[in-house]
């Protein structure tokens, strides 16, 4: 007698069952959109990371190369950018540091004539200053010992790395 009581109690209205699964239903989907958006978004992060590597990659190749390059000219001949017989479209004459100045290359090039894996649409730009010795993130306007020279890795019209180096003249 007190079983069947209990049993009778349990019975749901089955109105209220199909509210519940519609509620299941609307949640599940709800949770799986949130995961796909998840997801997305880890993925475009990985994107997003991995082009930044190679931006750096790039202006760390170029920044290496800079330092080994004279501070100017050898020489007797002394000039700003590419010297007597250097050529401002090949970088593998130059030797010394502001004959990259204004050097654009694109695709970015190593000093074999090489582009690197998945670079061909990059473009690497190269400026050289002179800068105050007591404050290097201030660009003068003539010889005072010290010079700067910023690297960018561009791609897609956006500059995804920079970076810069000094030169002292000692
Ligand atoms: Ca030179
Ligand atoms: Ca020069």
């Amino acid at each position: 007698m007190t079983l069947r009581k209990h049993t009778a109690q349990r019975r749901t209205p089955r109105g209220f069952a199909l509210l519940e699964a519609a509620i299941s239903s609307l949640l599940v989907g709800l949770v799986f959109v949130a995961a796909l958006r998840c997801v997305g978004a880890a993925v475009e992060g990985r994107t997003d990371n991995a082009e930044r590597v190679r931006g750096m990659l790039l202006v760390q190749h170029m920044l290496a190369e800079l330092q080994t390059v004279a501070y100017q000219e050898p020489s007797w001949y002394l000039w700003w950018g590419p010297d007597w017989g250097e050529s401002s479209s090949n970088r593998s004459t130059f030797d010394d540091f502001d004959d990259y100045d204004n050097y654009v290359e694109s695709p970015p090039k190593n000093l074999l004539n090489q582009v690197p894996l998945n670079c061909s649409d990059w473009t690497r730009k190269i400026d050289v200053d002179w800068v105050n010795p007591a404050d290097p993130s201030i660009q003068i306007g003539s010889e005072q010992g010290v010079k700067r020279a910023t690297v960018q890795a561009i791609h897609n019209g956006v500059v995804v790395a920079q970076a810069s180096i000094l030169k002292g003249n000692n």
